[in-house]
C-alpha cells in the first residue's frame, strides 16, 4: 500500500491533537508525520506511534515534501499558508471557514455528500462542529421524505473553542468552588456556571456568525439553498460534546417509528432514545462513542409534519478532526 507525507497544521492545539491521534488509531498510512504550529510550541514534542515527534516552526517552505495536509490552526493561518502548500500540489484538509462558502471548494461530510469530493481543485474544507452533527442526523429524513424547515438550537462545550477555553473553564469553576473571584481571559463573560448565548462574531443581521455558519453551510453540503433555517448558538460550561435540539419540518409525514428503523440502520449514527429508562444521549457520551447520537425524538404536537429531537456528538472528533481524516481516506 502507498504511504504518504502527512502534515498537522495546528497539531499541539485541541483539533490537531485530536488529529494526529485518530491518524495511529485508524492507522493511515503515513510515511512521515510533520507537526506544525506556531513559535510557541516548536520544539515541544506529541508521541505518535511510539515517537516523541518535534514539533516545528510554521513556514512557506513546510509543504515541500508534504502530500496530504490537515489545517486546524484557524482562520487566518489558512487564508495564508493553504495557498502555499496547494501550490505547492499538496493536497489540503482545511478545518477552518476560511475557504468553506467558496463555490470551488468542496465541504465534505462523509456520510452525506461524498460524491462533491471529486470536485476539489486541492482544497477540501471541513465544516463547522455543530454543522456536521447536524446534517449526519438529518440526511436520512432528507432523503426519505424532504425537509422545508429547520430550526436549531446549540449547547456547545469550550473544547469547541481551544485549549485555552478548556483551562478556562477548569480554572474558573475551582476558582468559584474555593470563593476566588472567576479570572476571564477567553470569552466576554464568566463561563462556569453560566451559558453565553454567544458563539463567534456578531454579524450586521443580529445573528453570530457561529449561525451564520451553521444555515450557509448546511444548505452547501445539502445541495439545496431553498431549505429554511434558522440558529441559536450557545456556549455551556461542558468540556467535550455539543448538544443540539433541532425542531424540523418535512416534505411529507413520516412516523417516528419508522424514523428510529431508517437511524438503527445508518451508519455514523447511535440512537439513544429510550424514555422509559432515562436513555438519551449526553454530552458525555460523547467521550466514549464517535457516532452522532440522536434522541427525545418525537413528532411536534403543533404541526403534522414537525418533528423535534436531541442530537450529540464530540466536537473534536466527529465535529472537527475523525471527519478531516475519514476525507483523507477516502482521498487516498
Ligand atoms: P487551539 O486549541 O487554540 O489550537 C490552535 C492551534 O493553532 C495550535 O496548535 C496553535 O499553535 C496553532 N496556531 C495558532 N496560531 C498559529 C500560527 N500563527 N502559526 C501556526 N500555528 C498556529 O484551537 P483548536 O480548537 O484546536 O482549533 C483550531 C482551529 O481549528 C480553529 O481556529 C478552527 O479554525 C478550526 N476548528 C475547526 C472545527 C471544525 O472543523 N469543525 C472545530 C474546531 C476548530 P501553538 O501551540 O503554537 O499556539
Ligand atoms: C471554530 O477566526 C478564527 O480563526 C476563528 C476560528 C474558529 C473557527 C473558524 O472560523 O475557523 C474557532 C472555532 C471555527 C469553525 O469551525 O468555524
Amino acid at each position: 500500500m502507498n504511504k504518504f507525507n502527512v502534515a498537522v497544521v495546528g497539531a499541539t492545539g485541541a483539533v490537531g491533537r485530536e488529529m494526529v491521534k485518530i491518524l495511529d488509531e485508524r492507522k493511515f498510512p503515513i510515511k512521515d508525520l510533520v507537526l506544525l504550529a506556531s513559535e510557541r510550541s516548536a520544539g515541544e514534542t506529541i508521541n505518535f506511534r511510539k515517537k516523541e515527534l518535534e514539533v516545528q516552526e510554521l513556514n512557506t517552505s513546510s509543504f515541500e515534501d508534504i502530500d496530504i495536509a490537515l489545517f486546524s490552526a484557524g482562520s487566518s493561518v489558512s487564508k495564508k499558508f493553504v495557498p502555499i502548500a496547494v501550490k505547492n500540489g499538496t493536497i489540503v484538509i482545511d478545518n477552518s471557514s476560511a475557504f468553506r462558502m467558496d463555490s470551488h471548494v468542496p465541504l465534505i461530510v462523509p456520510e452525506v455528500n461524498l460524491g462533491d469530493l471529486k470536485k476539489h481543485n486541492g482544497i477540501i474544507a471541513n465544516p463547522n462542529c455543530s454543522t456536521i452533527q447536524m446534517v449526519v442526523a438529518l440526511k436520512p429524513i432528507l432523503d426519505e421524505v424532504g425537509i422545508n424547515r429547520i430550526i436549531v438550537s446549540t449547547y456547545q462545550s469550550v473544547s469547541g473553542t481551544g485549549k485555552d477555553a478548556i483551562d478556562e473553564l477548569a480554572e474558573q469553576s475551582s476558582q468559584i468552588l474555593n470563593n476566588k473571584k472567576p479570572v476571564r481571559k477567553v470569552y466576554p463573560h464568566q463561563i462556569a456556571f453560566n451559558i453565553l448565548p454567544h458563539i463567534d462574531v456578531f454579524e450586521n443581521n443580529g445573528y453570530t456568525k457561529e449561525e451564520m455558519k451553521l444555515i450557509h453551510e448546511t444548505k452547501k453540503i445539502f445541495g439545496n439553498s431553498k431549505i429554511k433555517i434558522t440558529a441559536t448558538a450557545a456556549r455551556v460550561p461542558v468540556f467535550y460534546g455539543h448538544s443540539e435540539s433541532v425542531y424540523l419540518e418535512t416534505k411529507k409525514q413520516i412516523t417516528i417509528k419508522k424514523l428510529k428503523n431508517i437511524y438503527l440502520k445508518t451508519k455514523g449514527i447511535k440512537l439513544v432514545d429510550d424514555i422509559d429508562n432515562s436513555k438519551y444521549p449526553l454530552a458525555i457520551m460523547s467521550e466514549i462513542y464517535d457516532d452522532v447520537m440522536i434522541g427525545r425524538l418525537r413528532k411536534d404536537l403543533t404541526e403534522p409534519n414537525g418533528i423535534n429531537m436531541w442530537i450529540v456528538a464530540n466536537n473534536l472528533r466527529k465535529g472537527a478532526a475523525l471527519n478531516a481524516v475519514q476525507i483523507a481516506e477516502l482521498l487516498i
